[in-house]
This record gives structure tokens, sequence and C-alpha cells, in this order.
């Protein structure tokens, strides 16, 4: 069986559901249930004896070491992070403590757990680490795309937290023989995004009527990966990936933010026209511009050369299908939608007043 991290939230339950459809080895899910992780993500295989969750925070290194040998899997997909950028500047310390702290202590128990195992099982296990284009800070307009060779250049205590988890992984490759593996990929969209992240963000608002928030001048840009392609990515990453490499995953999909809105608000006014007072109406006529994020990255781009030549990944989904999939997802699942909504609102209000 594997084991994942943080597979109650966007990627990492999207990763499980499709896991179990293409393979018969059983997912351990090791997951807090932060505002971010939601059971109802993964209700299709609630009575599925593939899947067993426990519920666990990766800070808590004896729980980690207790659920490793007690499932013996043979690799590790870890997700489990604080994952929204805007909340990594107004509150940093849950990012430092869960993905940095927390990956440490997986680190330390995974190092553990690899050192008990047999030296058949040790050669096969695999530690995954799943990260982000943002390390690479921020592109000019005519930079090249993010390689794999791209220095380090984080911008917000979010990527900066997940630099240091990467730093951390590839030591303990380097220092301790941990078979280890980084992905770091680009904006993913799809099923189960959490709407505090801008693309649900702005199906969410438009659907109830609210503006839609576009930071600043809205021409930051960025790459958009369709979530299911990023799973197949981590699967070829898992089953073919060399021990200690770096493989970055984009969508080769740059948009700015207020063409992702434009695109979204069409798609909706096709799916769910709106009334307006004379009988029609766009969607658009709800966008208004707010206060930029600090620090906001103005462009991201990944070059996928490495995965495409060395493991044989090339992403499926246009982003045009993807983006009409990902809308008529959400209006198919508005229940989900307004509870997500709800929930993340009210927890994140909550910490405004800290
Ligand atoms: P998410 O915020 O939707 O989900 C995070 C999950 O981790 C939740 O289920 C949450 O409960 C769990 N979690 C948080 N803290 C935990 C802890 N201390 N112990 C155990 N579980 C904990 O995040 P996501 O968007 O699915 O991202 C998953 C991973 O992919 C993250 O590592 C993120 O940095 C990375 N990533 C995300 C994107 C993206 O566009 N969303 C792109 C590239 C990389
Ligand atoms: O209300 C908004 N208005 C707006 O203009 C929000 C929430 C965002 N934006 C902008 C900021 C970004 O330029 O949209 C863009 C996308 O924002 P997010 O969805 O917050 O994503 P981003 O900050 O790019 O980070 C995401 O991609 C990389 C994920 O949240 C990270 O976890 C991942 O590592």
């Amino acid at each position: 069986m594997i084991l994942v991290t943080g597979g109650a939230g966007f990627i990492g339950s999207n990763f499980v559901l499709d896991w179990l459809k293409q393979s018969d080895e059983s997912v351990i899910n090791f997951d807090k249930l932060t505002y971010a992780g939601n059971l109802d993500n993964l209700s299709m295989i609630k009575s599925d004896p593939r899947h067993k969750f426990v519920k666990g925070d990766i800070c808590d290194t004896a729980h980690i070491s207790q659920t490793l040998s007690t499932y013996k899997p043979r690799a590790v997909i870890h997700f489990a992070a604080e994952s929204h950028v805007d909340r990594s500047i107004r509150s940093p310390i849950d990012f430092i403590n869960t993905n940095i702290n927390g990956t440490f202590s997986l680190l330390e128990a995974a190092r553990y757990y690899c050192s008990s195992l047999s030296d058949v099982a040790r050669e096969a296990f695999r530690f995954l680490n799943i990260s982000t284009d943002e390390v690479y800070g921020s592109l000019g307009p005519d930079d090249a795309p993010f390689s794999e060779t791209t220095p380090y250049a984080p911008n917000s205590p979010y990527s900066a937290s997940k630099a240091a988890a990467d730093h951390l992984v590839r030591a303990y490759h380097h220092t301790y023989g941990l078979p280890t593996l980084t992905t770091n990929c680009s904006n993913n969209y799809g099923p189960y995004h959490f709407p505090e992240k801008f693309i649900p963000l702005i199906i969410a608002n438009a659907l109830a009527g609210n503006s839609l928030p576009i930071y600043g001048d809205g021409q930051n840009i960025r790459d958009w990966l369709y979530v299911g392609d990023h799973c197949n990515a981590i699967r070829r990453v898992l089953a073919h990936g060399k021990l200690g490499e770096v493989y970055n995953i984009g969508g080769s999909n740059e948009r700015s933010n207020l063409e992702v809105a434009h695109i979204l608000c069409d798609i909706l006014d096709d799916l769910i026209p709106k009334r307006g007072i004379d009988g029609v109406g766009t969607y658009r006529d709800q966008i208004t511009y707010i206060t930029d994020r600090p620090g906001h990255d103005r462009r991201y781009a990944v070059n996928v050369g490495k995965i495409e030549r060395e493991l044989g990944w090339k992403a499926t989904e246009s982003f045009d299908s993807g983006m009409k999939k990902t809308v008529q997802w959400f209006l198919e699942h508005r229940d989900w939608l307004m509870a997500s909504t709800e929930g993340g609102h009210k927890e994140y209000g909550d910490r405004i007043g800290d």
C-alpha cells in the first residue's frame, strides 16, 4: 500500500480517487482535517476497504511512526500543507509549523521507518514530496519559464515554507540516503478546489451575485494545469522518477488573472445565463479591482521538458476543456461549494481578528 498525507484536500483527494480508479493498491490517508480538508471529497470511496483514513497531524512524529510501522507502506506521497498564499501573509505561523516542521517530522519518521525495512523493501521505498513552482519566485515578461535548475527565490511566507521543506527533503536524500523525489507544480484547478482560491472563488461569487475580486491590475500570470494531469504526473514520477531528482510539472497554459475571470464569466453566461434588468446580463459586470496582494508574484511559467523527455508525461486536458469541465462540476456540486465557502470564510474571518 501507499500512504498519502493531506489526502482530504484539493489535490490529495483527487489523487486518492484517481489512484483507486487505476490500481488495486490500498491507500492510507493521513490528514489533520484543517479547514481545507474535507472527507466529503472522498464520499465516493466511503465504503471502499482499500481506503483507510487516519486523522493525524504530520507534526506528530510518534503518530506518523506508529502509522508507518502498522501499515508498512511502500511509499509516502506528501501533499499535506497550508497552501493559501493570502493566509500565509495574514498569519504565517501555521505555514512554518506544518510546511517546515511537519515535513521535518515526516522525514524523521520516514528515515527511521526505512532503516527498519528489509534490504528489498528499503530499495523499493519512495518518499515523494509535492511542491510548487512558487519556490522559484517571480518571472519578468520575457524571462524563460522555470526549469529544475532555476535558483530558489521564494517571495511569500507560503513559498518560503515550501522552499524550506524542499531543502530538507534534498538534505535527507544526500545525507541519509532517503529515497526521495520532489515535484514542483504550477497552479492546479478542477473538482474539489477550495473556494478561497481564485478559480473556485470567482465561480462561487459569480453564482452568489457577489463581486469578482481581481487583485491589482489583473495582469499577473499563472500557468494553469488541470488537477487530473497533475495526478498522472505524480504517478509517473513515483513509478519511474530517478531518486533524489526534481521534476517540474506545468500546464503550459499561461493566462492573466483577468483573462481567467473573463473565460469563467463567459462559460457561466453560456451555461447559466444571468438575468439583467432588461433580460440580459453578463457575469463580467461583477468584476471588481481590489487592492493588490502584498509582494504579489507577477508571472509563473514552467518548463516541462524534463518530465516529458525523461518520463514520457504530457498534459492531456486543454485549458478550454478543463475550464468547462470545472465550471460544470461546480454547478453540479453547489452544496459542496456553499458548505466549503461558509466553512472557509468563518475560519478565515476568525483569524483576521487575531
Ligand atoms: P489544500 O490546502 O487543499 O489541502 C491540504 C490538505 O493538507 C488538507 O486536507 C489539510 O487538512 C491537510 N493538512 C494541513 N495541515 C496538516 C497537518 N499539519 N497534518 C496533516 N494534514 C494536514 O492543498 P492543495 O491545494 O491540495 O495542495 C496540496 C499540495 O500540493 C501542497 O503541498 C501544495 O503546496 C502543493 N501544490 C498545490 C498547488 C495548487 O495549485 N493547489 C500547486 C502546486 C503545489
Ligand atoms: O481573490 C483573489 N483575487 C485575485 O486576483 C484571489 C484569491 C487571487 N487572485 C489572484 C492572485 C494570483 O495571482 O489570482 C491568482 C491565483 O491566486 P490563488 O488561487 O490564491 O493561487 P496562487 O497564489 O497563485 O497559489 C496557488 O498556486 C500554487 C496555490 O494556492 C498554491 O498552493 C500553489 O503552490
